[in-house]
């Protein structure tokens, strides 16, 4: 018989009012005031999104994603500060330094969230409830901001569970616990379960995750096919999937691209992926890798930065294939918002193709376009889907190599 893996502790972090809570920090006159992150860069409100709101903010009804017009509606007296991307990525980078000093573990889904597997070092340091204090009090001490953990067996009841005390929350999912746990949410915190979903959840009669996971099998199958087994499973607190830990030595290629204005034109956003990934794909095969692990970043027009990492069943060094898996990533996260950033990298490269002991052998189309590329230039073929597209792009390389060309 296999032995039988332990139950795991996985821990969900997540900064409170992120943005807000770094400007608050960092101009003691913003701290206690309803502080909205957003404002236009050249001084006034600007026509732009709420990036987010410090909690004061939030009491007037003020969030992430409304325009900055309705928040001033909600709260004139709010203090409107522009985004400082760079800032709020050098105090992740920070706050991610303390996470990967617990365990290798550790998987980003944005620039203030991470998921960690801390099974393995819960003996040395002393269960999943003590690395949660130990965590907010070193983030603290970092960077003097807050955090809030949710402690559980698996993803998905962790994330929920960091939400439910915020700010400066810790709520700690014992093992067993899960489904009573879920029983009185509504559907909709489910991921996957989207607008159409809940709608046709709730004209079911399944209104909350109790509902769904007592739901007749047979008859939620017949009702929303495959799908809704997968979320009856959710919904009892059975979520196997893995934390995508980065590999310590992971070298990762990729490349991204920033909009010249933000869009919402799905053809385009997609042709970016598409160029993306064959970037990409072109230089793991420069080098005579393959890669096992493709992570999409996406920034929408609110400077939301999310990234979502997937394993694939094989290592790879095909365009296609890394697109395929971005589109599919992209799909999960993109909704009506605009697109700032779109980037796509690869890493967790497989040793043997590292080693040299297999010649890489690409596909076909992408031979023809390396061969053609080499000669010249990367512009020369382009897919037919790219056609047409009238913007210059600048990959700004992500790896260690030189950029094909320089971001602007
Ligand atoms: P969140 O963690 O969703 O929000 P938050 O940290 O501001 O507040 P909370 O205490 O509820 O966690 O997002 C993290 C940062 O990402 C946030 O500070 C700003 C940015 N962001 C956007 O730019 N646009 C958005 O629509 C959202 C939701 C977040
Ligand atoms: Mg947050």
């Amino acid at each position: 018989m296999a032995p039988q893996a332990p139950v795991r502790t996985i821990l969900h972090v997540d900064m409170d009012a992120f943005y807000a809570a770094i400007e608050q920090r960092d101009r003691p006159e913003l701290r206690g005031q309803p502080v909205i992150v957003g404002a236009d860069p050249k001084g006034g409100l600007g026509r732009g999104v709420v990036s987010t709101a410090s909690y004061e903010a939030r009491r007037f009804g003020v969030g992430s994603a409304m325009p900055i017009s309705q928040a001033f509606k909600l709260c004139p007296h709010g203090r409107y500060v522009p985004v400082d991307m760079a800032k709020y990525a050098r105090v992740s980078g920070e706050v991610m330094d303390v996470l990967r000093a617990v365990t290798d573990l550790v998987e980003p889904l944005s620039v203030d969230e991470a998921f960690l597997d801390v099974t393995g070092r819960r003996r040395a340091l002393g269960g999943g409830e003590a690395i949660a204090r130990a965590i907010k009090q070193a983030i603290l001490a970092r960077t003097a901001l807050t955090a809030s953990v949710g402690v559980a067996t698996c993803k998905l009841v962790a994330k929920i569970a960091s939400d439910m005390r915020k700010p400066d929350g810790l709520v700690v999912v014992r093992p067993g616990q899960e489904a009573a746990f879920l029983a009185p949410l509504p559907v909709r915190r489910l991921w996957g379960v989207g607008p159409k979903m809940e709608e046709r959840l709730i004209k079911s009669g399944v209104h909350t995750l109790g509902d769904l996971a007592t739901l007749d099998a047979t008859r939620l199958e017949r009702r929303l096919g495959h799908h809704g087994l997968d979320l009856q499973r959710l919904a009892r607190g059975l979520d196997e999937r893995p934390v995508l830990g980065e590999a310590r030595d992971a070298k990762s290629l990729g490349e991204e691209h920033t909009f010249d204005q933000d869009t919402a034109d799905l053809t385009r956003l997609r042709a970016t992926l598409l160029e993306l990934a064959d970037g990409v794909a072109r230089r793991l095969r420069r080098r005579a890798l393959k890669a096992r692990t493709v992570t999409l970043k996406y920034r929408d027009e609110t400077f939301r930065t999310l990234t979502r990492a997937r394993t694939l069943a094989a290592p790879t060094d095909v365009g296609a294939a890394l697109f395929d898996v971005a589109w599919e990533l992209f799909q999960g996260v993109h909704g009506r918002r605009k697109v700032r950033l779109l980037g796509i990298s690869s890493s967790h490269f497989d040793e043997q193709a590292q080693l040299g002991l297999f010649a890489p052998t690409p596909a076909p189309a992408d031979q023809l376009r390396d061969a053609v590329a080499a000669r010249f230039g990367r512009d020369a073929l382009v897919r037919a889907s790219q056609l047409g597209r009238r913007e210059r792009r600048h990959p700004e390389a992500l790896a260690d190599d030189k950029p094909t060309r320089k971001p602007s």
